[in-house]
C-alpha cells in the first residue's frame, strides 16, 4: 500500500497483547505518523484496538533510553556501549568464577521476538552456563500451559479465534477480553449479536456479560467448584459424549465419581452462584453443536488455577467438544509473545518445545549446535530466583525487558531481592521500578525498530519488521544479547534475526517448517511440518500424549490462599484496563494517559456506604503484605464484599498488597484473592503495617 502522506508503510504484528494484530507502520521523518490495522491480518480482519493503532508515540518519547547507563556511587552515568558491555561481562565472569554459574539468574522478555528469547535463553545456558531463566508467563498463562500439557500433550490453544465464528456457544471464564484483547472481544461480541449463547463467568459484571445470555459471578477463588457443578449436570442430564470419552481419553471413571459430589446446591454454597445457574450454564454448552471454552488470568492466578484449567480441560473432553472447528478451547494469552517466549525455552525446565532439560537426546543436540557443555539441572522459576537472591545464593540478575518490582507480587520482597544481589543488568526500553536497583542500563529497540517473530494466543507465528530506527545509541535486543554473549566468550555465531529462526527450526520440531519467506502476510500456526503445513486445529484425530488419548483429571475444590476475616473484610481482585499496559512503561507515554490518568479502586455501594466512602474519595487500602492509597469509585458492576484495581500505576503500586501465596504446580501469584481492609485516609492508620512473619 503506498500512500503520499508517508515515507514507508511497513506491515508489522502488534507488540502489546497475544491477539496478534496485523499492523500496517506508517512512518514518517523517521518516525511512526500513523498505524492502521492490515486488512488480511488473520487475528484482527481489519480491526485493532486503541493501543495498537493509537500507542506509538512512546517510540518518540523524550524519556527513551538512548544510551547505556552505569551506576557510580548511586548515581547514573551515561556510558559508551564499549564500556557498559565490557562491565556487564567482567561481572558476570567474575561471579561465575567465584560462585558457580548457578549464581546466576536471567529473565526473558515476553515483549521480546521468538528469535531474541530464544537468544536469551542461549546466553543463560550455553555463555553462563545455568538452566536459571525463565519468564513472565511464570506470573500469567503458565498454570495453563502445565494443564493443557497434561491434558492434551501441547501447550497451546487447541483451535484459532476463527472458532469464535462458529461457535453455538461459549463459556467466558475469568477474562475481560474487550479491556484486555480488544479485538477478541469485538469478535466475541460479534458472535454474541449473532445469537451465539455467551456465558460470562466473572465475580465482575465485565462489559461482555451484557452481551451474554447468562452472566455467574462466583466468589474469587472458587472456579474449581464452578467447573465440578457444570461437569456434575453434564454427567447427571446425559449430556456426555460417551463415544469420545470411550476412544479418545482415560480417567473418566475416577473424574466422574468424584464429580457425582458436586451437586448444583453444594456449588451454590461454595462459590455464591445460583445452582439454577449452574444448570443452565450446563445445558447451553452441553447441548451446542459447536461451543468455546475461552479464559484467562481470572482462572490462572489463584493457588490452584492450574488444576482449574485442568477441570476446564475436563468440561470439554466429556463432551467431546475438542479438536473439532468451533469448539476450541482458547486460553487468551497476555503479552504480544508470551506464548513464544515460553515455546522458545525461556523456562528453568524446558527447551523449545517444552522438552525437558533433563531429557539427554534434547540436550545432546543442542550442545552439538552451540559447541559446549549443557546442564541437566532444573533452575530457578521467578519466584525462587528471589527467595535465593535473599538468601545469598544468587549474586547476579541479567533482567531483559520486564519490571519485576512493579509487576511481581509482594513488591518489598522482590525490592529487597534485587537489592541484594551484587550484579544487576536490565536491559529495556525506558527507566522502570526494576532499573532504579541496576548497575547497567542497556538500551533496546522497541518493536516497531526491529525485525523477527511473534507468536500470538492461538500458536500463529507472525512477521515483525522496523518500520523506523531505533533512537540515538539504542540497539536491537538480538544485536545486544548476541554481543553481551561473545564478550563472556561465547560466540553465537548469528548474523541476523533470519539466522536465529533457522537454527530454532533445527532444533525445534515443531517450528521445522517455518521460515520468514512462508510465514508472510498471514503467519503459520505451529506445529509446522517440514513441507509448511500448518495446524489451526489440534487434536482432530489424536493428542499428543503416549497412547494418543487425552486424560481426565480427578480434582476437588479447594479453598483459596487468602479468605476474609475480622481484620481484612474484604476481598481484593486486581486485574487491567483497557487504555493501559501492564508496567505502563508504554502507555502512560502516549495520549492514552489522557484517557485514563490515573488508578481507581472499584468499590460495591453498599460497601462503600457502610465504610463511609464516597465516589472519588482517597482510601487507604491494607493487606498483611502492604499497603497503598487510591481514589475509590463507587460501581454495582463489582460484587459486595470485593474490591478491584489494576496495577499499571508506579504511583499506585498495587503489588505491595499481594503476597507470596501461588499456584499450587507452578508459583502463578495469587494476583486475584487478597483478603484486604479498605478506609478513607483520613481514618488509616499511619503507619505501614508489620510484614507477616516469615516474609
Ligand atoms: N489493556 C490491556 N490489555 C492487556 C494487558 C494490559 O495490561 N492492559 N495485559 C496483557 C496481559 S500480560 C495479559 S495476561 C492479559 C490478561 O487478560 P485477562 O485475563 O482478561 O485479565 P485480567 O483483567 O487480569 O483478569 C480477567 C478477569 O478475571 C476476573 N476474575 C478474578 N478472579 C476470578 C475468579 O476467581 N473467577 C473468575 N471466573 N474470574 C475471576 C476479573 O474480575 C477479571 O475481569 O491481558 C493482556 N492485554
Ligand atoms: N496485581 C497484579 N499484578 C500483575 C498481574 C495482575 O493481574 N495483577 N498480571 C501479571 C501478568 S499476567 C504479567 S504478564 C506481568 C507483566 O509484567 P511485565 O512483564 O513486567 O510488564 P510489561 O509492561 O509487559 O513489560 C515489561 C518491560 O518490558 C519493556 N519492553 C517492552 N518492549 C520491549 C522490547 O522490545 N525490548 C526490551 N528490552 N524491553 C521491552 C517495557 O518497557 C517494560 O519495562 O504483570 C503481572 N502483574
Ligand atoms: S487487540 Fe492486542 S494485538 Fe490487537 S491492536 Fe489491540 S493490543 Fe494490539
Ligand atoms: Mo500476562
Amino acid at each position: 500500500m503506498s500512500d503520499a502522506r508517508f515515507d514507508t508503510t511497513v506491515t508489522t504484528t502488534c507488540g502489546y497483547c497475544g491477539v496478534g494484530c496485523r499492523l500496517e507502520a506508517h512512518a514518517r521523518g523517521g518516525r511512526i505518523a500513523a498505524i492502521s490495522p492490515a486488512l488480511d491480518g488473520p487475528a484482527n480482519l481489519g480491526h485493532t484496538c486503541v493501543k495498537g493503532r493509537f500507542a506509538h508515540q512512546f517510540t518518540r518519547s523524550r524519556d527513551r533510553l538512548t544510551a547505556p547507563l552505569i551506576k557510580e556511587n548511586g548515581e547514573f552515568r551515561v556510558a559508551t556501549w564499549e564500556e557498559a558491555i565490557d562491565r556487564v561481562a567482567r561481572e558476570l565472569l567474575r561471579i561465575k568464577a567465584e560462585h558457580g554459574p548457578n549464581a546466576i539468574a536471567g529473565l526473558a522478555s515476553s515483549r521480546a521476538t521468538n528469535e531474541d528469547c530464544f537468544v536469551m535463553s542461549r546466553l543463560m545456558r550455553a555463555a553462563i552456563g545455568t538452566n536459571n531463566i525463565d519468564n513472565c508467563s511464570r506470573v500469567c498463562h503458565s498454570p495453563t500451559s502445565y494443564a493443557l500439557r497434561k491434558a492434551f500433550g501441547l501447550s497451546g490453544a487447541t483451535g484459532s479465534f476463527a472458532d469464535i465464528d462458529r461457535a453455538d456457544a461459549a463459556i467466558l471464564i475469568g477474562a475481560n477480553p474487550t479491556a484486555a484483547h480488544p479485538v477478541a472481544g469485538a469478535r466475541i461480541k460479534q458472535a454474541a449479536l449473532r445469537g451465539m449463547q455467551l456465558v460470562v463467568i466473572d465475580p465482575r459484571r465485565i462489559e461482555l456479560a451484557d452481551y451474554g445470555v447468562l452472566h455467574l459471578a462466583p466468589r474469587p477463588g472458587t472456579n474449581a467448584a464452578v467447573m465440578l457443578g457444570l461437569a456434575h449436570v453434564v454427567q447427571r442430564d446425559g449430556l456426555i459424549d460417551r463415544a469420545f470419552i470411550e476412544t479418545r481419553t482415560e480417567g473418566f471413571e475416577a473424574a466422574s465419581a468424584l464429580i457425582e459430589d458436586y451437586t448444583p446446591a453444594d456449588v451454590e454454597r461454595i462459590s455464591g452462584v445460583p445452582a439454577a445457574d449452574i444448570e443452565r450454564a450446563a445445558h447451553i454448552y452441553a447441548e451446542a453443536g459447536e461451543a468455546c471454552l475461552i479464559w484467562g488470568l481470572g482462572v490462572t492466578e489463584h493457588k490452584y488455577g492450574s488444576e482449574v484449567v485442568q477441570l476446564i480441560c475436563n468440561l470439554a473432553l466429556m463432551t467431546g467438544k475438542v479438536g473439532r472447528p468451533g469448539s476450541a478451547l482458547l486460553p487468551l494469552r497476555g503479552q504480544n509473545n508470551v506464548q513464544g517466549s515460553s515455546d522458545m525455552g525461556a523456562l528453568p525446565d524446558t527447551y523449545s518445545d517444552y522438552r525437558p532439560v533433563s531429557d539427554e537426546a534434547t540436550a545432546r543436540a543442542f550442545e552439538e549446535a552451540w559447541g559446549v557443555p549443557l546442564s541437566r539441572e532444573k533452575g530457578h522459576t521467578i519466584p525462587q530466583m528471589f527467595d535465593a537472591a535473599v538468601a545469598g545464593d544468587l549474586k547476579a540478575m541479567y533482567i531483559f525487558g520486564e519490571d519485576p518490582a512493579q509487576t511481581d507480587p509482594n513488591t518489598s520482597h522482590v525490592i529487597e531481592a534485587l537489592e541484594s544481589l551484587e550484579f544487576l543488568v536490565c536491559q529495556d526500553i525506558f527507566e522502570t521500578e526494576t532499573t532504579k536497583h541496576a548497575d547497567v542500563i542497556l538500551p533496546a529497540a522497541a518493536f516497531l525498530e526491529k525485525q523477527g517473530t511473534f507468536t500470538n494466543a492461538e500458536r500463529r507465528v507472525q512477521l515483525v519488521m522496523p518500520a523506523i530506527d531505533p533512537p540515538g545509541g539504542a540497539k536491537t535486543d538480538f544485536e545486544i544479547l548476541t554481543t553481551v554473549s561473545k564478550a563472556l566468550g561465547h560466540d553465537m555465531g548469528y548474523e541476523t534475526p533470519e539466522d536465529v529462526l533457522a537454527e530454532i527450526a533445527k532444533l525445534t520440531p515443531s517450528f521445522a517448517g517455518i521460515t520468514y519467506e512462508r510465514l508472510g502476510r498471514t503467519g503459520l500456526q505451529w506445529p509446522v511440518a517440514e513441507d509448511g503445513t500448518d495446524s489451526p486445529i489440534l487434536y482432530r484425530e489424536r493428542f499428543e500424549l503416549p497412547g494418543g488419548k487425552a486424560r481426565f483429571a480427578t480434582l476437588p475444590y479447594r479453598p483459596p490462599g487468602s479468605e476474609p476475616s475480622e481484620e481484612f473484610p474484604l476481598i481484593l481482585v486486581t486485574g487491567r484496563r483497557l487504555e493501559h499496559y501492564n508496567a505502563g512503561t508504554m502507555t502512560r507515554r502516549t495520549a492514552n494517559l489522557e484517557l485514563l490518568p490515573s488508578e481507581v479502586l472499584e468499590i460495591h455501594p453498599d460497601d462503600a456506604e457502610r465504610l463511609w466512602i464516597s465516589d472519588g474519595d482517597l482510601v487507604s487500602v491494607r493487606s498483611p503484605y502492604g499497603r497503598i492509597e487510591v481514589e475509590a469509585r463507587v460501581t454495582d458492576r463489582i460484587e459486595p464484599g470485593n474490591v478491584f484495581t489494576a496495577f499499571h500505576f508506579p504511583e499506585v503500586r498495587t503489588n505491595l498488597l499481594i503476597g507470596p501465596s501461588a499456584d499450587v504446580n507452578t508459583s502463578c501469584p495469587e494476583y486475584k484473592v487478597m483478603a484486604v481492609d479498605v478506609r478513607p485516609v483520613a481514618e488509616a492508620p499511619a503507619r505501614r503495617p508489620a510484614l507477616a512473619a516469615g516474609d
